[in-house]
């Protein structure tokens, strides 16, 4: 598999909680290192931005008011398959239909505080990067 680098965010519903440490942990254990980090409290034209693919749905608005309501961490993960392997710690978007010990299902809270955030494809990992990152810290 090819090594490959995805974005990932503690939501503030988690950072709030106090779990960034167990997110670390299920990444190390899964084999993917985290290259980037930082804690960072988005502005609402921030996450408007960030999450400019889902303007015309109708959870946009309180998505976006929902992701700059507290700080985020935010991480660059490196390994094979970086991001599906990622998305399958996270678990499916709604906590409640998300397997057994995936970390949406243990820390999620709803479909929208979800927790944690994993890009979905080669493409949105690169914008994502792009975005959160310079390329100096990525260096
Ligand atoms: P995922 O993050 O699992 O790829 P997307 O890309 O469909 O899911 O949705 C992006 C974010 O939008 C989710 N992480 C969640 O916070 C929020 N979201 C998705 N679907 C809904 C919904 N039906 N109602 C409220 N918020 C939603």
């Amino acid at each position: 598999m090819a090594s490959e680098r995805t974005l990932a965010i503690i939501k503030p519903d988690a950072v709030a909680k106090g779990v960034f440490g167990e997110a670390v942990l299920a990444i190390e254990k899964a084999g993917l290192k985290v290259v980037a980090v930082k804690r960072i409290t988005l502005t609402r034209r921030q996450a408007e931005g960030f999450y400019a693919v889902h303007r015309e749905r109708p959870f946009y608005a309180d998505l976006t008011a929902f992701m700059s309501s507290g700080p985020s961490i935010v991480m660059v993960l490196e390994g094979d398959g970086a991001i599906g392997r990622w998305r399958e710690l996270l678990g499916a978007t709604d906590p409640a239909q998300a397997a057994p010990g995936t970390l949406r299902q243990r820390f999620g809270e709803n479909i929208q505080n979800n927790g944690f955030h994993g890009s979905d494809a080669p493409d949105t990992a690169a914008f994502e990067i792009g975005f959160m990152f310079s390329g100096l810290e990525l260096a």
